[in-house]
């Protein structure tokens, strides 16, 4: 992408509102626009983001045999009055009335609605288990929209929920998203907690909060320190005993989300050297709840003796929207983003440092044309002040940039900045493509 067709639009001032560094970043970096409190739109370069965290949380999704579905986001409200949620649910959820007076909603989850789609599907007990999910904007009316995209009014979130015929294999299906949820946010180059936690509004037995350790978090954690020596990356999520083992190995330690009566119950069951006190943000929640929604909405399914049995089910959501920020909070310094490779929105930044040099414009020119289709580059191209563009670009975070000026094109070299180190080394023309291979996996 050359930056003088791109449009991005940065901004030198932090916004007067923001509290969170992802907020002012994701401001001046030109990701975002708020268009309404707690509404934001997505402009190319936080779209481009958001996407890449989508694909990440899809791609994990769909190898693991989960079927990705849509479900719209206006909802009728028939469903939730049935459910008894259309009152529970409180001001959260925002109510609209059509032109025939029919009440809808907007919807803030979809457990009522999955579970009314399948409760005309899953009728035998060889119908089940089934997994599905969907990435779809989901609107709650918050008391204190803040944190710009962190805690909003529209969100988009991955919310899948599990179907089984009994608590053995609807706690095994728990037990398969806990793991696949800890790959994820893995792959994401995120250090996630998995926190025992409260269920909510969304009500059930058990459940588990994802939480991104940030000083800047809202949600106040204790864990038991040797969670983060047990490691997810050998666990093949294809293999029951071993999904098992991890979660049994993990939930064995004690971690939980703030309260008094937890506490007490922290101090007593974990060693004075392992108790970790911590913050967060909550990247991801899951809920298993049993036949809590099935009995509501009458999803039955005959079982191997020709009896009537409701069907189990569990939730399982991610904060796709609320990862674009939590990822800034874990990766920023004084100049700006350092994205992490797995969700940059280019792999290189391409700066020439004098557009009126025939020299260093031949070679960014010909170095853009040759092989913008083999990686993402953002070639600043404009005819700005270098140092504009070099502030420009850690403002950005891109996590290499390529920085082509006469005086080292004369001996055959270019300057490669590593964004996080901020190291600079001089690389010849030459062995370019094997620096970045070899430092970058290009
Ligand atoms: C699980 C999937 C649910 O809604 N139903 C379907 C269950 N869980 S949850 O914890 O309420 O939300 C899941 C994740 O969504 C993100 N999130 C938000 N992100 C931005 N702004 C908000 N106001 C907001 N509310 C929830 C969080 O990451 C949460 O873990």
């Amino acid at each position: 992408m050359r930056l003088s067709n791109f449009y991005l639009f940065t901004k030198k001032e932090n916004p007067s509102d923001a509290y969170l560094a992802s907020h002012k970043l994701m401001v001046r970096s030109g990701m975002i626009k708020q268009v309404a409190t707690g509404i934001y739109s997505w402009l190319p370069m936080g779209l481009m983001v958001l996407n890449k965290i989508k694909e990440v949380v899809v791609e994990h999704h769909v190898k693991s045999n989960i079927n990705e579905m849509l479900m719209p986001t206006i909802q009728s409200a028939d469903i939730w009055k049935k459910s008894g949620r259309f009152n529970d649910y409180g001001k959260e959820m925002l109510k609209i009335k059509d032109r025939h007076n029919n009440d809808l909603l907007y919807g803030p989850t979809n457990e009522e609605m999955i579970t009314d789609i399948i409760s005309d599907d899953l009728k035998s007990y060889k119908d089940l288990p089934k997994l599905l999910f969907h990435v779809q904007w989901k609107f709650r009316d918050e008391v204190r929209p803040r944190f710009g995209i962190m805690r909003c009014r529209e969100f988009l979130m991955k919310d899948a929920y599990s179907f089984d015929l009994d608590y053995d294999s609807a706690f095994f299906a728990y037990c398969k998203m806990f793991g696949l949820y800890m790959k994820i946010f893995k792959t994401l180059g995120l250090k996630v907690i998995p926190v025992r936690a409260e269920s909510g509004p969304i009500g059930g037995a058990l459940s588990h909060e994802f939480i991104l350790e940030s000083n800047e978090g809202e949600s106040d954690i204790y864990y038991d320190n040797r969670l983060l020596n047990i490691s997810i990356d050998q666990v093949n999520l294809d293999n029951k005993a071993e999904i098992k083992e991890y979660y049994e190995a993990v939930t064995n330690l004690y971690s939980c989300t703030s309260d008094k009566h937890e506490e007490l119950n922290f101090n007593k069951n974990v060693p004075k050297d392992n108790q970790k006190l911590s913050k967060g943000i909550e990247v991801g929640h899951i809920f298993y709840f049993g036949t809590k929604y099935s009995e509501l909405l009458n999803a039955n399914f005959t079982n191997n003796n020709g009896k009537e049995a409701l069907i189990h089910s569990g939730s399982y959501g991610i904060g796709i929207s609320r990862l674009v920020g939590a990822i800034i909070e874990a990766n920023y310094d004084e100049k700006g983003i350092i994205w992490p490779k797995e969700v940059s929105p280019f792999q290189l930044g391409l700066i020439n440092v004098r557009n009126d040099n025939q020299v260093s414009l031949n070679f960014c020119e010909s170095y853009y044309n040759n092989n913008a289709s083999n990686f993402k580059i953002l070639y600043d191209d404009r005819n700005a002040r270098i140092g504009e563009k070099l502030n420009n670009m850690d403002l950005l975070g891109i996590p290499v940039q390529i920085i082509v000026g006469e005086k080292n094109l004369v001996n055959q070299n270019l300057e490669i900045k590593d964004r996080k180190t901020g190291k600079v080394n001089l690389v010849n023309i030459e062995k370019l493509q094997s620096y970045l291979s070899d430092n970058y996996e290009f």
